[in-house]
């Protein structure tokens, strides 16, 4: 469980950096499953769930090998046993609980992969208001894994704190943030550096983004979506959020 000061830190900045959470074994298997998935190898994964960085796509930059082309692989704990069981882990659980309550379910989880030298810059945004259907919207907290170093040059996140405040922001307003932050004239925002095993959580609403990488070395990162078990599902479509903790509430998602 997080300490009173760190729900505070979270509450008032609205991301935490928790360092050292998941032991070095565990990230190395999520590595291999991983590496077999952007192989190709994994007949369980659909192509589909795999997204390749736009400026291979665009025929614009180059990458020596598929592996390596890959910006981001979505939805695999809902299909493969190694994620599943990390987005169930009890050391990540733990601190959501201490974020969200005790019933909790996984919404959505990412890959995120920033190859070597073509990985791309993600603008800022805002996680709730891109795809996550549940009212009330702020019961949602992103834990982000570490597998590999991440680094400001190799494409760490970056957080404006505090602005989980103000709920969902017009996104005119995040372009303005993104052209501030490329110009270098964003003086508030703060880096998210982390080793492999330490987790970052970040609230549904605060404007976050990370930078292309500009390194030989790789920057893989698990993000795991949860929401508070006990908010309504809002989607057009029906909802396949998996309970990972507590129980399931009548009506809810
Ligand atoms: O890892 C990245 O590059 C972006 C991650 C992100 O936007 C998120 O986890 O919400």
């Amino acid at each position: 469980m997080l300490t009173k000061e760190q729900v505070e830190t979270f509450r008032e900045d609205g991301f935490l950096i928790v360092r050292g959470l998941l032991d070095g074994p565990r990230i190395d298997v999520m590595k291999a499953r991983a590496h077999t998935i952007a192989r190709g190898e994994a007949d369980h994964v659909p192509e589909g769930q795999l997204q390749v960085e736009p400026g291979v796509v665009s025929g614009e930059r180059d990458a020596d090998d598929y592996a390596n082309s890959l910006r981001k692989m979505s939805h695999v704990a809902f299909i493969d046993d190694v994620f599943r069981n990390h987005a169930k882990d009890v050391h990540i659980l733990d601190c959501v609980e201490a974020l969200l309550g005790p019933d909790l379910k996984l919404y959505q989880d990412q890959l995120f992969m920033k190859p070597p030298r073509i990985g791309s810059r993600q603008p800022y945004h805002q996680d709730q208001p891109l795809g996550f259907h549940v009212d009330p919207p702020d019961r949602m907290v992103t834990c982000w894994a570490a597998l590999d170093e991440a680094t400001i040059d190799n494409g760490c996140m970056w957080m404006l704190p505090g602005t989980h405040k103000n709920g969902w922001i017009e996104k005119e307003r995040w372009q303005e943030y993104e052209r501030l932050s490329v110009a270098g004239e964003l003086p508030v925002e703060r880096a998210v550096e982390l080793r492999p095993g330490d987790c970052s959580f970040h609230h549904g609403h605060i404007l976050h983004c990370s930078r292309p990488n500009r390194t030989d070395q790789r920057r893989w990162g698990y993000a795991t979506h949860y929401v508070s078990a006990h908010c309504r599902y809002i989607g057009a479509k029906t909802s396949d959020a998996l309970l990972v903790r507590g129980q399931s509430i009548a009506g809810c998602i």
